[in-house]
């Protein structure tokens, strides 16, 4: 080849690959402005400019850390973790008498189900109320204050797993349990576990005026497993409804062996003939609590089959139907509560089933919805249009249904495997549309590594328009298993804790401090303010307390400063001790001063430019 041709080639090769290195820079330059672009305007949904707020609560269950956890929407902001279930060094919750008490002496809760308090089927905004599936309690949590005021522990249950919810007046917060055991505390084998276990709802009250729990009632159910159960609304108000799962009875092996069963059963409950029939007597008390029989009580508790193991049930917004999300069948199934009514009223049941009578599938199904390709459907949220928004965990994604005609409207993914979604104002006889949220279960490399284990992962996920929109993605502890999203406008917290002189234990004037011993106790009534403590202001140094070994000390602490976040910590030195007043709050420490020696004591909470002055002393004479 002569060295002409041989330039032309090269000329024309030159040329050829110019135009391709353009086409592909031109090319990559529009996607990435098109990226650029979208990214933009997700930006901006999600930006909330400094002095703004978000509109929403996100409040999220915590999962086995036992706390709640409490993010902004749309920014995805963390603001709080509230601790539930478990002691937090931080607060003190846990160390202070009073919610030392609460916790019962357990130190983890495994948390799944928040549930804000509704009236007339709108959240309140007034309490929002926890399960423990770890150690069988139920926990309230004020929200004029985002602390945890009360707290019960349940006989008779396996782990309150599918609670908690409350009815549309919050008469009841319902919590039916995950696994069978013998009813108070008894013992018997697992060959005896058809007989001798049972599966137990717990039906509890609470007194909004006195913060209180009660427990009404127990229902007394098969062994089977019960899983994410609601409650209904409006026409179907008087009623609860729970899936099960292990209608087989099986003992071992659950992976296999409680999946036997092409069905297994929605139960239905209807609540206000249990209440009566209790109020009536007719009821027997079992390990302190009032117990509930169908074998017994006929007319309130029914059941209609369903695919095999299903993970949660919900009903709609309007009350009329309810949704069960399959888990191993993929498909969504929708029934009427008109239909379930029609049967019963007719008495026309399959068989009886532990002296529950079963409605027959086609009489109360209206409707299978199964999408192409989604597997694993587990929880079902709703807008304000007629449609569901169903998780499917194993084929990572939310799909939009309509209600009424069970059409697919779109499908999003998410990364990775969501469990529960929360949509806005989602449990509501009146959900917005706005928002929804993926609780995802798997992370994998959406955030910068720590490690083997991950964090788990929320998608924000735009459901106003016709097609969903992915937004943003945001790391979240383990882990939150369900939240609930409400308006601002219905959240009104305090700013500082009421003075109230007459509170037990409270101390409002210096001059009113002081050091009272009764045997071998010891009661401080001191007073935290910026920056200092004063246990006895008559003293010569009213910072320093003077105890004996073997003491039994109290310290009644009341922060006096009655400034929004002026909140005092106290922590003493070596003992293991730290607690917490928040403005006008009194709370009191008590503790054995079983080590001799001094011990300083020092404000933990950063308070002022004095906040490293704010300290004293607790002397223990040896004995
Ligand atoms: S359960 Cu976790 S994904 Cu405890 Cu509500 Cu369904
Ligand atoms: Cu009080 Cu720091």
């Amino acid at each position: 080849m002569n060295t002409n041709l041989k330039r032309v080639l090269a000329a024309i090769f030159g040329i050829v690959l110019g135009l391709l290195v353009a086409i592909v820079f031109f090319a990559d330059f529009n996607k990435g402005n098109q990226n650029a672009e979208s990214n933009k305007t997700k930006a901006e949904k999600v930006y909330v400019p400094y002095g703004e707020k978000d509109e929403y609560y996100m409040m999220a269950s915590g999962g086995h850390s036992g706390q709640l956890f409490v993010y902004g929407i749309p920014s995805m902001r963390k603001i709080r973790t509230v601790p539930v279930f478990t002691p937090d060094p931080a607060t003190g919750y846990g160390f202070d008498s009073a919610t030392k008490e609460m916790l019962g002496g357990f130190t983890w809760g495994d948390f799944h189900h928040p549930s804000i308090s509704e009236t007339d089927g709108e959240y309140d905004g007034e309490f929002l109320f926890a399960n423990d599936v770890g150690n069988n309690r139920v926990a309230a949590v004020d929200l004029s204050t985002f602390q945890t005021v009360d707290m019960m522990f349940l006989p008779n249950m396996g782990g309150p797993h599918a609670g908690v919810f409350v009815t549309e007046n919050t008469e009841y917060i319902a919590l039916p349990t995950r696994f069978a055991r013998p009813l108070g505390d008894a013992y018997a084998t697992l060959d005896e576990y058809e007989e001798e276990y049972k599966g137990v709802v717990s039906m509890t009250t609470f007194d909004r005026e006195a913060k209180k729990f009660d427990l009404a009632y127990q229902i007394v159910l098969p062994p089977w497993s019960y899983d994410l159960s609601d409650a209904g609304k409006k026409m179907s108000g008087d009623w609860i409804v729970m899936t099960t799962y292990n209608t087989e009875f099986a003992t071992t092996n659950l992976e296999i062996n409680a999946s036997q069963n092409d069905r297994d059963y929605i139960v239905l409950v209807n609540w206000k003939k249990l209440e009566e029939e209790v109020a009536a007597g007719n009821y027997d008390e079992v390990n302190g609590a009032k117990t509930i029989d169908p074998r017994k009580h006929k007319g309130a508790i029914y059941a209609v089959p369903v695919a095999k193991s299903p993970h949660g049930v919900d009903v709609t917004p309007d009350g009329t139907r309810f949704i069960a999300a399959g888990k191993l069948a993929p498909m969504m199934t929708v029934f009427s509560f008109q239909q379930a009514f029609d049967a019963i009223e007719k008495g026309e049941f399959v068989e009886e089933k532990y002296g529950i009578p079963v409605l027959a599938y086609e009489d109360v199904m209206e409707r299978e919805v199964d999408p192409p390709g989604a597997l694993g459907p587990l929880h079902t949220q709703f807008d304000d249009r007629g449609n569901a928004f169903n998780t499917m965990f194993i084929s990572s994604e939310i799909v939009k249904w309509n209600i009424e005609t069970g059409e697919v409207i779109d499908r999003t993914p998410t990364y990775f495997s969501p469990g529960h979604s929360a949509a806005t104002e989602g449990d509501t006889v009146s959900p917005d549309g706005k928002w929804i949220v993926a609780l995802n279960k798997i992370a994998k490399d959406n955030f910068l590594s720590v490690g083997p284990s991950h964090p788990e992962s929320m998608d924000l996920i735009d459901i106003s328009g016709d097609k969903m929109e992915h937004v943003m993605a945001a790391p979240v502890d383990p882990e939150p298993h369900y939240a609930q999203i409400i308006h601002r406008d219905k959240i009104e917290t305090i700013t500082v804790y009421p003075k109230d002189e007459d509170r037990k234990n409270s101390v409002w004037k210096q001059e009113d401090t002081r050091v009272e011993r009764n045997g071998n106790e010891v009661h401080i009534y001191g007073i935290a303010m910026r920056s200092k403590f004063i246990f006895d202001a008559k003293s010569e140094r009213p910072d320093a307390v003077t105890v004996k070994q073997g003491d039994r000390v109290f310290f009644h602490m009341t922060n006096i400063d009655l400034d929004q976040d002026i909140t005092h910590g106290f922590g003493i030195n070596e003992y293991d001790l730290n607690f917490e007043v928040q403005p006008g709050q009194t709370n009191t420490l008590e503790f054995v001063a079983d080590k001799p020696g001094v011990y300083p004591i020092y404000c933990t909470n950063f308070c002022s430019a004095l906040h490293q002055e704010m300290s004293g002393y607790l002397l223990v004479e040896p004995k």
